[in-house]
């Protein structure tokens, strides 16, 4: 019979001393769960925590959308409805001048940093074998 230690190590991220304006930022995935095919492009926050839970952070400090290529939004000239770190994002068909529609975007959202969260990491560091036939007086 053999024993197994685990270890638990955690990565820690060593931001150091910084002003509170230069928070530094982890960006999450890109995401993209809507197509514009419908009313329009809604990558808004309720619902990518509905379909990607725990991939968002509670605070994002920034948003960034861009189309599926990754020419950012804001240089594409189409009139997003929302487009924050409250609400997330979200280009609606009909608001869109000359009855074009709104591309396909995606969307990512910086959070504080470290993100994702680190967890502890659960691995066998060494195998001690178990002292057989120990007897206890
Ligand atoms: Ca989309």
């Amino acid at each position: 019979m053999k024993l197994l230690i685990f270890g638990v190590i955690l990565i820690a991220t060593h931001a150091g001393a910084q002003d509170l304006e230069k928070r530094p930022v982890c960006y999450t995935q890109w995401f993209d769960r809507d197509n514009p095919t419908g009313n329009g492009d809604y990558e808004t926050l309720n619902d990518l925590r509905a379909e990607y839970p725990k991939k968002i952070c509670s605070k994002p400090l920034t948003i960034q959308a861009a189309t599926l290529t990754g020419v950012p939004a804001e240089s594409i000239g189409q009139v997003f409805q929302v487009y924050d770190t409250v609400s997330g994002f979200a280009c609606v068909n009909s608001q869109q001048k000359n009855g074009e529609c709104c591309l396909d975007y995606k969307v990512r959202f910086g959070c504080p940093c470290p993100w994702p969260i680190v967890k502890p990491i659960l691995f066998a560091v060494e195998e001690i074998p178990a002292q057989p036939n120990t007897t206890f007086t």
